[in-house]
């Protein structure tokens, strides 16, 4: 099934939301495959943001993923990249959609809490950023039958 990597960026980890984002996703039905603590290097911000590079804020955007911690994880769900991108909002935080989690918790377009992979083929680079392959858990979930239909298990 499809993967999304997300991540509870410094002020996400700073504000104490790191529960509040995680129970969401674990609610919704999708499964956690990894997950850790870490502080993001300049070689895997360049990569990361590496669209950005041109831009402006790309300075103030890579001191402030460098500014503390950030928790990464790996979730798996049918269309999850799709999905989770919904359950974030948009980028400026304060015009997200209620219910989102920046829609939530954030007003800023900088210091919107959370990142999530924007497409399959981005989320498979940033697995391969992050996590080791000793990282990744494909453990058995036993309420997938009660989540999905067996047909929506059967295709990727
Ligand atoms: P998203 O995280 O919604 O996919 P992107 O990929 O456009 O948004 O931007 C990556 C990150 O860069 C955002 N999460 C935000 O922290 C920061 N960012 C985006 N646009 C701006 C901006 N105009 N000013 C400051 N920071 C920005």
């Amino acid at each position: 099934m499809e993967r999304s990597v997300v991540l509870v960026k410094p002020d996400g980890v700073q504000r104490g939301l790191i529960g509040e984002i995680i129970h969401r996703f674990e609610r919704k039905g999708l499964k956690l495959i990894g997950i850790k603590m870490l502080s993001l290097s300049d070689a895997i911000l360049d990569e990361w943001y590496a669209h950005h590079k041109d831009k402006p804020f790309f300075g103030g955007l890579k001191s402030y993923m460098k500014s503390y911690p950030v928790v990464a994880m790996l979730w798996e769900g049918k269309d999850s990249v799709a999905t989770i991108r919904k359950m974030i909002g948009i980028t400026k935080a304060r015009d997200a959609e209620p219910g989102t989690i920046r829609g939530d918790f954030a007003m800023s377009q900088q210091y919107n809490l959370v990142h999530a992979s924007e497409s399959v083929e981005i989320a498979k680079k940033e697995e391969m950023l992050i996590f080791n392959k000793d990282e990744v858990f494909n453990w058995d979930k036993k309420d997938l039958q009660d989540v999905y239909l067996k047909d929506e298990i059967g295709d990727a």
